[in-house]
């Protein structure tokens, strides 16, 4: 497919961009829900009913992001370079809670399911940036009160963020690519299709293995993220001369 040098691009990423960096998916066979069911600790009302085990299962995995080990991998780096050589805009769109992306060099970014280094106070709303383990007791930073802090992150029935920017941005994109997602977690999960509905944008899957959307998409290349995604980023970019 030859895309014209101004198009737009949205990329959806899951968790099997961060798989090779080190961080567990959610579904896959060695899973995180294959060791802890959702409804202890993915809900508001996990939350309400035991605080404490839903901030642990966080504080576990702010520690894990933290290691030294866990770095961007090659698909994390060539989405940066993706947008920072490509000519038209690109956005990313991230249901991981991680901050590969970042570290990678992506700055056009939407953490649509939240972020692990940050917290959020459930009282005043203030959002703060937050590396360490956060306490039931913890203070806000803001209100000073205690009790209300939270993840920053989107549990089930909540809604993600930035739904509407999100919709313009897949009805005016001419490629969507959807990169290490098992598709099976909406709203997330029915973004192949509002692009095939607004008629425009050429739709592509970058997984390692097909979807549960995977009859949505125009393109598909199978296997490892860190092996498909440079191949196909450099692809693009040669189509435009920027390699
Ligand atoms: C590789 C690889 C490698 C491996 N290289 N690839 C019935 C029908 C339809 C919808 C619903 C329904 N009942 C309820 C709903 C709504 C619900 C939902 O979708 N449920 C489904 C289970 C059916 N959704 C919600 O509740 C969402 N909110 C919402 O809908 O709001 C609207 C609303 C609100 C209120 C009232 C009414 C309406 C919120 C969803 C929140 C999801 N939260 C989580 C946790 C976030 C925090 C945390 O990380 O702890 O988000 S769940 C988890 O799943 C996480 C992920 O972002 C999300 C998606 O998972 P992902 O990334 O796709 O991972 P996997 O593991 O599933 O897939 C990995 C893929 O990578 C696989 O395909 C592998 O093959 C591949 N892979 N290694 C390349 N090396």
């Amino acid at each position: 497919m030859k895309l014209n040098p101004e198009g737009k691009i949205v990329i959806l990423t899951g968790a099997g961009v961060s798989r090779e960096s080190g961080l567990n998916t959610f579904r896959d066979a060695d899973g995180i829900w294959a060791q802890v069911r959702i409804e202890d600790v993915a809900t508001p009302e996990a939350f309400a009913r035991d605080p404490e085990g839903v901030q642990a299962f966080y504080n576990a995995r702010r520690q894990g992001l933290r290691a030294a080990e866990i770095q961007p991998n090659a698909a994390h780096l060539a989405l940066a370079e993706l947008e920072s050589d490509w000519p038209g805009e690109v956005l990313l769109v991230t249901q991981n809670i991680d901050d590969l992306h970042e570290r990678a060099g992506s700055r056009n970014l939407i953490h649509m399911h939240g972020e692990l280094f940050k917290a959020r106070c459930e009282d005043c709303g203030s959002i703060h940036e937050w590396r360490g383990d956060l306490e039931v007791t913890s203070p806000c930073p803001a209100c000073g009160d205690s009790g209300n802090l939270r993840p920053h992150v989107v549990w089930f029935g909540e809604m993600p963020f930035e739904m509407d920017r999100i919709a313009a941005e897949l009805e005016s994109c001419d490629l969507f690519l959807s990169v290490g997602t098992s598709g099976s977690v909406y709203p997330a999960a029915g973004f192949v299709q509002e692009v095939r509905m607004a008629g425009r944008g050429h739709t592509v899957e970058l997984n390692l293995e097909p979807s549960e959307g995977r009859d949505l998409f125009h393109e598909h290349h199978h296997g490892p993220a860190s092996e498909v995604v440079p191949d196909y980023v450099h692809s693009l970019l040669e189509g435009v001369g920027r390699r």
